[in-house]
């Protein structure tokens, strides 16, 4: 990308579009083109391609995707394959309907087999069956990866998708009903710290396994991809490394700072039992992540106890 080209940057209030948009200030790219869901519905498909008639954006990021964790995925699956579905393919065909250059979506570690083996490699895709408590989401994004590509084929436009592993950071959704784990964590130890609770009810067993990567490190990995990679092969991002449920609870916990106790409630879905990404095509290509997940807690939870202020 040429640093005055223009790049928009779709749903840049989010936790990964707000950290796409400083890293590429940061990077001194000048020219991005932004729009608020109040400003541009990008479910609807006559307004997004108005928007891309008039503003003509070079470069596109589309981080806009209605996402949860397991409760909100669980619960509003029409929500999630309805909105995602209709995201994607505005600004997909509005993308090609006004030349974009090129583009990168982005999917997620969930659009593979439940039981894959581990780490997973891009090349497990549609080899079995997904998770039930995210399928909905799952089949909406592999959509998003097959336009692109049918995109590429078919018209010989440059889409390239890359899926991300599980992510948190600054801005992230602290809501527990809707939000991922770290944050609900997070969330759910600071409360108890203050209010001096005895102890904090966490879900599932804890046995399930995550990779968690910072946005940051996302949003690095995802512009490096923009200025290097050329493919309709997916590639996956992450850092390689994965810790129980149990592990991330004491982490949080100790970054916290709670010091009661933690009680599992083994009502609550497990999910997935693991999903590592294999990290080595996105290393050959020559990215690798920086910050490790401890630094990156104390960095969000700074951030959490300011947005509460
Ligand atoms: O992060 P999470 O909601 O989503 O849950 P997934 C990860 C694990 O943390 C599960 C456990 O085993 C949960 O049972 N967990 C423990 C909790 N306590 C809590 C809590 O208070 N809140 C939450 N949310 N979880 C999502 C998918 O799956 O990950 C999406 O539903 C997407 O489609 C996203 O792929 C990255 O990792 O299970």
């Amino acid at each position: 990308m040429e640093k005055d080209a223009k790049i928009f940057v779709a749903g840049h209030r989010g936790l990964v579009g707000s950290s796409i948009v400083r890293n590429l200030e940061a990077a001194g790219y000048t020219n991005l083109v932004l729009r608020t869901h109040a400003e541009l519905d990008l479910m609807d498909a006559s307004a997004t391609l108005a928007f891309f008639q008039s503003e003509k954006p070079a470069y596109v990021f589309m981080a806009a995707a209605r996402v949860g964790g397991i409760a909100a995925n669980a619960s509003h699956p029409a929500d999630f394959i309805h909105e995602n579905l209709a995201v994607q393919d505005s600004i997909i065909t509005a993308a090609h309907a006004n030349g974009v250059t090129k583009m990168v979506f982005l999917g997620s570690s969930c659009i593979y087999p439940r039981m894959a083996p581990q780490p997973i490699k891009e090349e497990y895709l549609l080899s079995g069956p997904l998770e039930p408590t995210n399928r909905a989401y799952a089949i909406a994004k592999i959509a998003g990866i097959v336009q692109c590509q049918s995109y590429n084929e078919q018209y010989g436009t440059n889409y390239v998708s890359v899926m991300p592993t599980n992510l948190y950071g600054p801005g992230d959704n602290f809501d527990l009903q809707s939000s991922h784990v770290l944050p609900a964590l997070m969330a759910k130890f600071h409360t108890a710290k203050v209010s001096g609770a005895p102890s904090v009810s966490v879900w599932g067993t804890g046995s399930a396994k995550r990779e968690f990567l910072h946005v940051d490190d996302l949003a690095s990995a995802v512009i490096f991809l923009m200025n290097t990679y050329d493919g309709s092969e997916i590639v996956n991002i992450g850092t390689g490394e994965d810790v129980s449920i149990k592990e991330l609870a004491e982490l949080v916990r100790g970054t916290v700072g709670f010091e009661g106790e933690i009680d599992w409630d083994t009502t609550k879905p497990d999910g997935t039992p693991r999903k590592l990404l294999d990290v080595s095509k996105l290393h050959g290509l020559g990215w690798k992540h920086s910050i490790e997940l401890s630094d990156g807690l104390a960095k969000t939870y700074e951030w959490y106890k300011s947005s509460l202020t």
